[in-house]
C-alpha cells in the first residue's frame, strides 16, 4: 500500500525546460491547474503529500520522479542524465532523508533518470536510454540486489518517441504491464500479461497505479476502456501541458 508522495510545484519558467518540441509552449496557468488536479488525485488515492517548493533554477524540477528510485526497502538518489537537471537532487534528498535515513546515490560516470526505472513486484526493469547509461544502470542494479530485488536492462535507445522506459511501460500490479506497441515484443516482457496500447495512444502508456486507482492521461479512450473492462478503476487527468515538455503522469511524483 502506498502512503506518501513527493511532488514539486512547477516553476514559473517551466516552459524553459528540456523538450523534444513539436507540441508548442506550455501555458503556466494551465500547468499549475493540471498539477493541482494531479496532487488532488494522489490525495484521493490516500497519499499524504510532501510538497517541495518551485525552483526557477531548474525548470524541469516538477518531474521529481527522475531524481530518485524509491522502494519499500530503501531508496537511492539518481544522477540525472541531463546536466541541467543534476541540481534538482538536493531538495529531494532532504525530503527523502526523513523517511530513508540511509540514502545511496548514483555516482559519476553513472547516470540514471528515475523515469527509466519500472518496478514490477520484486523485479525492476531499468531502461538504457539517452539519460540512463550502462554505468548508472549497473550501479542501480547492484543497489537493488543489496535490497534483494532482481533487475534487468531494457535498451530503448532505438525506440522512437519515448524519452524514458516508463514513457512506454507501466506496471499495474500482479503480472500485468501496459506497454506501447514498439516494446511489446521484447523478450523481457514475455512472461507478463500485456495490455498493448493502440499506436495513436502511445502517450497514455505512462499510466500509474496508485492503490485502488489507475491514473490515466485524459483523451485516450481506448486504453481507458481496456482498463475498465479488466476491472480497474481509473481517473483521467489533463496532461497536455506536461506532455509538451515530454513528461507524463509518473514523472510528477515519487510514491512510496
Ligand atoms: C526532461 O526532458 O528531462 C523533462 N522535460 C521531462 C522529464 C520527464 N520525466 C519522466 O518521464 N520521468
Amino acid at each position: 500500500m502506498l502512503s506518501r508522495a513527493v511532488v514539486r510545484t512547477p516553476s514559473a519558467n517551466f516552459a524553459e525546460g528540456l523538450t523534444s518540441g513539436g507540441l508548442g509552449a506550455p501555458v503556466y496557468a494551465r500547468v499549475l491547474k493540471q498539477h493541482e488536479a494531479y496532487c488532488d488525485a494522489l490525495v484521493q488515492c490516500g497519499l499524504k503529500l510532501v510538497r517541495l517548493e518551485a525552483d526557477e533554477r531548474y525548470p524541469d524540477s516538477t518531474f521529481v520522479e527522475d531524481t530518485a528510485v524509491v522502494t519499500e526497502r530503501g531508496a537511492i538518489l539518481t544522477r540525472p542524465g541531463a546536466p541541467s537537471r543534476t541540481g534538482e537532487v538536493p531538495a529531494v534528498r532532504e525530503a527523502l532523508a526523513q523517511v530513508y535515513p540511509a540514502l545511496s546515490s548514483i555516482q559519476d560516470p553513472g547516470s540514471v533518470d528515475g523515469g527509466d526505472v519500472c518496478e514490477v513486484g520484486n523485479h525492476f526493469f531499468i531502461g538504457i536510454s539517452e539519460r540512463t547509461n550502462q554505468a548508472g544502470a549497473r550501479q542501480l542494479a547492484e543497489f537493488l540486489a543489496s535490497l534483494e530485488y532482481t533487475s534487468s536492462f531494457v535498451d530503448i535507445r532505438d525506440v522512437q518517441g519515448i524519452l524514458h522506459l516508463k514513457s512506454g511501460l507501466a506496471h499495474l500490479g500482479d503480472d500485468r504491464l501496459v506497454v506501447i506497441d514498439a516494446l511489446s515484443d521484447r523478450e523481457e516482457f514475455r512472461d507478463y500479461d500485456l495490455i498493448i496500447v493502440n499506436k495513436q495512444e502511445d502517450y497514455a502508456a505512462n499510466c500509474v497505479r496508485v492503490n485502488e486507482l489507475v491514473l490515466v492521461a485524459r483523451g485516450y479512450p481506448k486504453l481507458e476502456k481496456s482498463l475498465g473492462e479488466l476491472g480497474y478503476q481509473t481517473t483521467t487527468l489533463d496532461m497536455t501541458e506536461f506532455q509538451k515538455m515530454d513528461g507524463g503522469l509518473s514523472c510528477l511524483s515519487l510514491r512510496f
